[in-house]
């Protein structure tokens, strides 16, 4: 024995003719195999892991570097041997999905033979109806659950299956179901897609804009983690569930932050990718395999993942297969072949995929009948069960499962994995046919050119066991059903002391907003249920003192002793931690803001959170995502700080924002604000949770803070209480009467945010200099002046029988003598947009341009809002409407130091 090793040692394998090489190639093989068979069978796969573990080191020790491997070869995860028993009635919950499938196609034929164009989406429902209905079946828990319901993402345009299932569930009249995309008709309709706003009692979480769903359900696990963390949530086995399109992958939303779900540890998140291996176009990776790549990004960043690709009918083939030529062959296959399969059918399978005489071997005995059943695992319940199951009972990490699916599943001709399915909603006579055999559906020749819905009798065995199985799990799903009792906002005089002004000392309005943060927090109902939501900016809006207080939430408290540990404001995270410090993540900020801002909802839980943000990087880059928190009926505060495009200096053009105020315009149910003083804020912040939290208006805010200090004034005195938080919540008040009286000219100044302290000062010069009176008042909101106008105008419009009604905005500038002019640091489009509604003309100054790197008093002469330009405007305004001499306002520019010829900051 001995000397053979030697002997063996001693090779020169070089010199070898190659049937010896081949021979000892192959005896070397098994022997290894073999041992690693003997360690499985005698010491289990931890031993096997541990030693090819070391073995990796061993190699690596002699300079052979072995190719790090983030894919499996592309098979099941899960072996046969490992599956479980189907734990329901296969049969019956096969023909309870073809029922779903079928109306959910009519529904999409039906509308789009009514009124053509209406849209609606076949194909990626037919791939993903068996993943859904195992889920329905059996692991998705409905509310009834209590701690352990799940949170469902449905893949926003496979709706129709889900309202077709609900229909078969009697949730639904078969008017809904003729009406699907027609939600303004008399009779119900159904929306598009999931849409909270729109079916408030049905959708919980909009998924359609690719990419947002995803991203929302890792912070929607983690958010619940947090909960149950800090105490307000029981701990259950509640799950986030979230199903993803291959082709919604390439957004980079989805994933994007993926890793903050595995460093949390999220078991409670279970993604299910449908990879039908088609997008809207055509193949997500014709050229490559999308389940292998997106298998080793999820492993790479740390998730489990289970890979389903092939259906039962494979393990036949992959059971003869002892060679892993099979395997290989499933290597070497792109997805853009696959597709051909999936298209052609059992012949092109056979011609082409079984290519090589080894692999014909493997079906031989094969009919094209047996062939057609090799399906992909994503169609296979049984192998779809043991996925969910295996999901369900991982921990340590979140769970990815990749199931393999064909689009347009049973369209046949219509579309079954052609590159046009997704958009296919029309099916002619004899494709439906084609679909109703295959499904073995019970409709008639002369029914089915009615396109009919179908749903057996009340007590038939398949309503029955449908029925009973949503019973079991906890109800019915899709359900929203908000649950959180209404609560008093604090007491008036909880903010009294920001009433009162800072007494000459000098505060910005961020950090009069912190101030009032902090109080809120010491409230004994409202303190534990903020959420302060930051994106790596605490400091930035002196913010850092609540680090210490309050704590930053991490899921394993804090595993190190942080540097600053000697420090009284150190940086403290703890399990019970309350501030969501999200690190630079604008969008995963907002998706925080999504989960605590509908907790309300999801949990009963009165979740007020306060997302602080750099106001430059919020609507403008994750404006999509804050459409989805008014969809989603959120509620909170976002608050955008360093705002102002000349407030903030030295930052320049892509961080000065004076345009989120116009893009806040959009969202309907969204308030925006730009308040000037500490005071006006409190009266908002209160006024906010009054409206959110009591009186449950499903609105949320946007306040702007600025960074510029300055005196904070007491509220002002010639007002009542009830006055001022009238104009304050409704957007306008008069903040400082004219000093002057009696006097020839006058003019009305209306500022905002920081931008008021330059028309308080233009006010002064105007009476001073130029004998103006002067009236300041304080435009908290552009956009609520703006939408109680446009609803006063609508309603006068439709009521022309009625004594007309008057805008707020109007009463209140009603008897206001002189000219208008309004000066803030966002765009004139905001004052210029209130023009109509007001009784006379107005002048707008802002800040549209670019910004620019600059201090802020010359920032505010290049755009033209600092004091010196609102009385140039003003001047020249009373000069128009004929008070005035042009050659005083000429003159009163020399004496400004105004310079006629500076470049135009729009176009400059
Ligand atoms: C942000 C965004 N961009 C584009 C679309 C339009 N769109 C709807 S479905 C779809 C293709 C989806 O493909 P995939 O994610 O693979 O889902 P499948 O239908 O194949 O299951 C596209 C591009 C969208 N809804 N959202
Ligand atoms: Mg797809």
């Amino acid at each position: 024995m001995t000397d053979v090793l030697d002997e063996l040692l001693n090779l020169d394998r070089s010199q070898l003719e190659p049937d010896e090489l081949r021979r000892l190639n192959e005896t070397e093989l098994r022997e290894w195999l073999e041992s690693l068979d003997y360690v499985l069978a005698s010491g289990g796969a931890d031993r096997v892991k541990d030693i090819l573990q070391m073995l990796e080191h061993h190699a690596y020790k002699h300079g052979v570097p072995i190719p790090y491997n983030v894919t499996t070869p592309y098979i099941n995860t899960i072996p046969v041997d490992e599956q479980p028993e189907y734990p329901g009635d296969l049969e019956i919950e096969e023909r309870i999905t073809n029922l779903i499938r079928w109306n959910a196609m009519a529904m999409v034929v039906r509308a789009n033979k009514v009124s053509s164009g209406i849209g609606g989406h076949i194909a990626t429902y037919a791939s993903a109806a068996t993943l859904y209905e195992v889920g329905f079946n059996h692991f998705f828990h409905g509310p009834k659950a209590g701690a352990d319901a799940d949170l469902v993402y449905f893949q926003g345009h496979a709706s129709p299956g889900f309202y077709a299932r609900s229909f078969l569930e009697g949730r639904f009249p078969v008017e809904a179901m003729r009406n699907f995309r027609r939600e303004l008709q008399d009779e119900p309709g159904l929306s598009s897609y999931p849409h909270p706003w729109l079916m408030p009692d049905y959708w919980s979480f909009p998924t359609v804009s690719m990419g947002i769903g995803p991203l929302a359900s890792i912070y929607q696990a983690r958010f619940r983690r947090y909960l149950e963390d800090r105490g307000l949530l029981p701990g259950g086995n509640g799950r986030v569930w979230a199903f993803v399109g291959d082709g919604e992958t390439d957004e980079v939303e989805t994933l994007g932050a993926i890793r903050i779900a595995a460093r949390n540890q999220l078991d409670n998140l279970i993604w299910v990718v449908n990879c039908n291996l088609q997008r809207l176009d055509g193949p997500v990776y014709g050229n490559g395999k999308i389940i292998q790549e997106l298998e080793g990004i999820f492993r790479g960043a740390g998730w489990n993942v289970i890979k389903v690709a092939w259906g039962s009918k494979w393990d036949e083939l992959l059971a003869r297969d002892h060679d892993g030529t099979l395997a290989r062959r499933f290597e070497e296959m792109v997805d853009g072949e696959s597709q051909r399969y999936a298209a052609f059918g059992a012949p092109e399978l056979r011609d082409r995929f079984f290519n090589t005489p080894e692999l014909k071997k493997l079906i031989e005995d094969w009919t094209d009948a047996d062939i057609a059943q090799l399906n992909r695992g994503g169609h296979d319940p049984v192998k779809i069960y043991a996925a969910f199951q295996r999901a369900v009972q991982h921990e340590g990490s979140p769970t990815a499962i990749l199931f393999r699916t064909v689009k347009g599943y049973g369209m046949g001709d219509a579309g079954e994995a052609q590159n046009v399915t997704h958009q296919q909603k029309k099916l002619d006579v004899d494709q439906m046919r084609a679909f109703r055999d295959r499904f073995e559906l019970p409709v008639s020749d002369e029914e089915i050119t009615k396109y009919p819905f179908f749903r057996p009798e009340e007590d038939s065995p398949e309503l029955r066991y449908l029925l009973e199985r949503r019973e079991e799990l906890g109800g019915f799903l899709p359900a929203r059903s908000p649950k959180s009792e209404p609560l008093d906002p604090p007491p008036a005089d909880a903010f009294e002391e920001f009433m009162q002004g800072t007494d000459g000392r000098e505060v910005s309005t961020t950090m009069a907003f912190v101030s009032i943060l902090r109080k809120l927090l010491r409230d004994e109902a409202w303190g534990k249920l903020v959420v302060p939501i930051v994106p790596d900016e605490a400091r930035t809006f002196g913010m850092e003192a609540l680090f210490r207080q309050i704590g930053i939430y991490s899921s394993v408290g804090q595993l190190y002793e942080p540097v600053d540990r000697e420090n009284l404001l150190y940086y403290k995270e703890s399990r019970d931690g309350q501030i969501l410090e999200e690190g630079i993540t604008e969008a995963g900020s907002m998706a925080s803001f999504l989960a605590a801002g509908t907790a309300y909802a999801n949990y009963g839980v009165n979740a007020v959170p306060f997302f602080i943000y750099y106001s430059m990087f919020g609507f403008q880059r994750i404006g999509d995502m804050i459409w989805a928190a008014g969809d989603s009926r959120a509620r909170g505060f976002l608050v955008g700080g360093t705002a102002g495009r000349t407030t903030l200096a030295g930052e320049g053009l892509q961080h000065q924002d004076g345009h989120s105020h116009v893009l806040a315009y959009p969202v309907p149910n969204l308030l925006a604000y730009d308040p000037s003083f500490a005071y006006e804020i409190a009266i908002l912040v209160r006024e906010g949770l009054r409206r959110m939290y009591q009186q449950q208006d499903d609105v949320f805010y946007y306040l702007t803070v600025g960074n510029e200090n300055y005196a904070q004034p007491a509220a002002p005195a010639h007002l009542s209480r009830e006055a001022l938080e009238e104009g304050v919540i409704k957007g306008l008040y008069l903040f400082r009467p004219a000093g002057r009286k009696r006097s020839k000219l006058h003019a009305q100044l209306l500022g905002s945010g920081s931008i008021m302290n330059e028309a308080l000062e233009a006010a002064r010069i105007l009476e001073e200099d130029y004998k103006v009176a002067t009236d300041v008042w304080s435009v908290t909101s552009y956009k609520a002046l703006h939408v109680e106008a446009l609803e006063v105008e609508r309603h006068n419009r439709l009521h022309p029988d009625e004594e007309p009604r008057e805008p707020f905005v109007a009463r209140q500038l009603r008897d206001a003598k002189g000219v208008l002019v309004a000066a803030s640091d966002y765009m004139k489009i905001l004052p210029d947009a209130l023009a109509r509604h007001l009784p006379k003309g107005i002048v707008a100054l802002g800040t549209d341009g670019f910004g620019r790197s600059e201090a802020r008093e010359e920032l505010r002469d290049f755009f033209e809002v600092d004091a010196r330009h609102i009385v140039l405007a003003t001047l020249q305004a009373l000069a128009q409407e004929g008070s005035l001499e042009p050659s005083v306002v000429a003159k009163a520019r020399g004496e400004l130091g105004i310079d006629p010829d500076k470049p135009n900051p729009f176009v400059y």
